[in-house]
């Protein structure tokens, strides 16, 4: 019999390496793995039952909202919900956080930050979309409800954080902060198995990941970046590729694989760009540090930038750390 370690068992084991540790924490993110067992069922037979398009609603961002959006915010949140380690959920869907009421729940050490599925405009097309998650210690007294505080605490104090890209196949990638390490589903017995230890990204890059289309718009350091990157390439037989899903989960997962950047800056008219700090930039952020690379907002540290509201925006530069550097440089010279 080939040997596997599946989640369940890579996170108990984990666990026993810290003394003090109750459980409560890997308790969450077996909930957080379940509900996207779910979601990835949801995801894998979009195309067969009625849950492509669009709801007929917009979010909070005055997007439209897809039906697959809003079935994974609900699983995801009532997964959280039922799981009792956690007394509150904010999300890319919902205006405001949803604190959880039940005794049980209040006395939940932790609150989740969560885009239950990012980049759906995919969804109808069949290209890859993930779910992307945040954990923190909440601030607020234990047996009360959460507040706002609780969600806007720095990157930097994240308990946990990971994604989930459904792609060609389902992975779990997570960090809690020893390392990173990135779990495959196995439909036949619906487990993730770690397929990936102790990941790691490499310091350099050839893969540059930005929308061009936006190019115009773009701050003089980015486009200089860009032709930066494209000249290097000039008469090299190993020059520089251009690679852009639309899609921050599998953009970033691979990056992290081979290395690169991935780039979503502020743009004319936009100065905080388009992804958001608390449920976006700040768990990725995390994961691509404990990898070994960088995330920046272009000058500053994603994970220290201190939010001032959930659904906050910030440009993010985050990848291969040379490559992050070379970026902020050029955007230092045209501050
Ligand atoms: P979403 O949260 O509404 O799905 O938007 C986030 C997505 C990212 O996954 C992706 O990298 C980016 O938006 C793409 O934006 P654009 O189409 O402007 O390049
Ligand atoms: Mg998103």
């Amino acid at each position: 019999m080939i040997s596997v370690q599946t989640l369940d068992e890579f996170i108990i084991r984990r666990q026993t390496d810290f003394p003090y540790a109750t459980g409560e924490l890997s308790r969450l993110l077996r909930n957080i793995a379940l509900a996207s067992k779910i979601v990835n069922r949801e995801v894998n037979k979009a195309g067969l039952v009625d849950v492509l398009g669009i709801t007929g609603y917009t979010n909070v961002q005055g997007e439209e909202v897809k039906k697959l959006d809003l079935l994974a915010n609900k699983t995801f949140i009532a997964s959280l919900e039922l799981g009792g380690q956690c007394c509150g959920v904010a999300s890319e869907e919902n205006e405001e956080f949803v604190a959880f009421e039940a005794e049980s729940s209040k006395q939940g050490k932790y609150i989740v930050a969560i885009d239950p599925l990012d980049g759906s405009s995919n969804i109808d097309v069949n290209v890859s979309v993930g779910t992307i998650f945040s954990i923190y210690r909440r601030v607020s007294p234990l047996g009360e409800t959460c507040t706002s505080e609780d969600f806007l605490q720095k990157g930097i104090e994240q308990a946990g954080a990971g994604y989930v890209i459904y792609g060609s196949s389902t992975m779990l990638v997570y960090t809690t902060g020893h390392g990173v390490n990135g779990f495959t589903l196995d439909p036949s017995i619906g487990e993730f198995c770690l397929s990936h230890p102790d990941m790691t990204t490499p310091k350099d890059g050839k893969t540059y990941s930005v929308n061009t289309g936006n190019f115009y718009n773009f701050p003089k350091g980015v486009k200089d970046y860009i032709s930066y990157c494209k000249e290097l390439g000039k008469g090299s037989d190993s020059p520089y590729s251009a690679r852009y899903i639309g899609s921050m989960v599998a953009d970033i997962h691979r990056n992290l694989l081979t290395g690169g950047i991935y780039i979503y800056p502020s743009l004319d008219g936009y100065p905080d760009g388009k992804l958001r700090l608390v449920y976006e930039c700040n768990p990725m952020a995390f994961i691509i540090e404990q990898a070994g690379g960088t995330a920046t907002d272009g000058f500053r540290r994603i994970l220290d930038i201190a939010p001032q509201e959930l659904h906050q925006r910030t440009p993010i530069f985050i990848g291969s750390s040379e490559m992050v550097l070379k970026a902020q440089e050029l955007l230092d010279k045209n501050k």
